[in-house]
């Protein structure tokens, strides 16, 4: 029940998971050779009873076999002073750029020296799981300075998923011309379920994550190719629906959308290898997802998941199947709270390559999984001695992944040194 509850609550940082003594562990394995064929007999990680006796729709969807990091591999906490820290880029120069849910962006450089507060953000509805949210930098970043951001924003008819624009000044200190370019409609009287995160594509568009704002009157929004609320949408620099969107010739459709029927999206990532957009998504009591997503297609939030009401009530028709809606690839029950991943493509611990890692908020930690073939065929769970709500994470140049937590701490996760 106390995981649910925290589940409840997974978005507000005030809350803190019990048993943090404030000193960090980093978890190491014997050493062994490094082999990029994990093995994976191993009892699956997760050991808890699931909230629903729902089967899944194809063997290995979830509880897939355990595998272990057979490199020895550290978790460094490089800096404990950052401020709700929610999302984190490298940029060109190594430093990292890192967004603080009340509203400023710090640079953490590779020590964990944090600058000042950068300031000249427009302002945020920090209340519950809002505030400053993703953040991405252009991809001409070294040239213009300009840096793409996620925000809740409070308007006159309530709150609503927004994206802004600005360029970070010579000095690194503020952020100048700050420009909303684009608003997640309708606005609502929520402070839960923004989604937030946001990414280039190869073609110089964005993929921005909404969320539908959890009360169960805009739920069905999610369905609705008519609002802007739990979906991925894709568009310009300047906001407006990117050229070759799925729905752009559809009249009865808003154009800057890419995927639907998603509930909580605060992970995305490109893979690697095949160019594919994943993404990870709350569930409810159950039913966190990893999707892999393809233009134009339903995610099925909320006619068909593996969750069930946090009351323990079903969800509609209690359906996990229906035709025309999109499987995830892999789901948890109960649930992890999946918040930023990426996929490591570090040199570092050739182990690890090209496998997708997630911060998870509740059981803390951060899952690896091992996909092939778009299928998920191991997971393991670092740095759960930490207890840390790990919020975000991304490849650093030197080969090592970077995450940022709840509770304000950078970390360096890579080869023991
Ligand atoms: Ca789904």
């Amino acid at each position: 029940m106390f995981r649910n509850i925290l589940h409840i609550i997974c978005g507000i940082s005030i809350i803190t998971v019990a048993c943090n003594n404030g000193t960090p562990t980093s978890e190491t394995k014997k050493e062994s050779p490094v082999s990029n064929q994990p093995d994976t007999t191993g009892a699956p990680v997760e050991k808890d009873t699931p909230n629903t006796n729902y089967k899944p729709a194809f063997a290995g969807q979830t509880r897939i076999a355990g595998v272990h990091t057979t490199t020895p591999y550290e978790g460094k906490v490089l800096s404990s002073g950052l401020m709700n820290p929610w999302g984190i880029v490298q940029l060109p120069d190594g430093n990292f750029l890192i967004t603080e849910k009340g509203g400023t962006m710090r640079i953490a450089d590779a020590n964990g020296q944090l600058s000042d507060k950068i300031t000249g953000l427009p302002a945020v509805n920090s209340d519950g799981q809002g505030g400053l949210l993703g953040l991405t930098l252009d991809p001409d970043f070294s040239k213009n300075k300009m840096v793409y951001w996620v925000f809740s924003e409070k308007l006159k008819e309530g709150n609503l998923t927004a994206v802004a624009k600005g360029t970070l000044s010579a000095d690194n200190k503020k952020i100048e011309n700050a420009t909303v370019i684009y608003h997640a409609t309708p606005a609502h009287n929520s402070t839960l379920h923004y989604g937030g995160r946001i990414l280039f594509d190869k073609s110089g568009y964005m993929v921005v994550s909404t969320g539908e704002r959890s009360d169960i009157e805009t739920r069905p929004l999610a369905q609705s190719l008519q609002a802007a609320l739990g979906k991925i949408v894709r568009i310009t620099k300047e906001g407006k629906p990117a050229p070759g969107n799925p729905f752009a010739n559809d009249k009865n459709a808003r154009p800057e959308i890419w995927s639907y029927g998603h509930r909580n999206v605060q992970g995305l990532a490109w893979h690697p290898e095949t160019g594919d957009l994943w993404e990870t998504e709350f569930g409810p009591r159950g039913g966190d997802e990893v999707n892999r997503v393809e233009p134009g297609k339903n995610y099925g939030w909320p006619t068909i998941t593996y969750g069930i009401e946090y009351s323990g009530e079903k969800i509609g028709d209690a359906i996990q199947q229906k035709a025309g809606l999109e499987q995830p690839v892999y789901y948890w029950d109960p649930v992890v709270s999946p918040s930023g991943i990426v996929f490591y493509t570090g040199n570092e611990i050739p182990e690890w390559k090209n496998n997708l890692f997630i911060c998870a908020l509740n059981t803390p930690h951060i899952a690896r999984l091992v996909i092939t073939n778009n299928k998920v065929t191991g997971e393991e769970r670092l740095l759960a001695a930490d207890k840390e709500r790990f919020r975000d994470i991304t490849n650093g140049k030197d080969g090592a992944l970077y995450a940022v937590t709840d509770s304000g701490k950078l970390y360096r996760i890579g080869k023991k040194k």
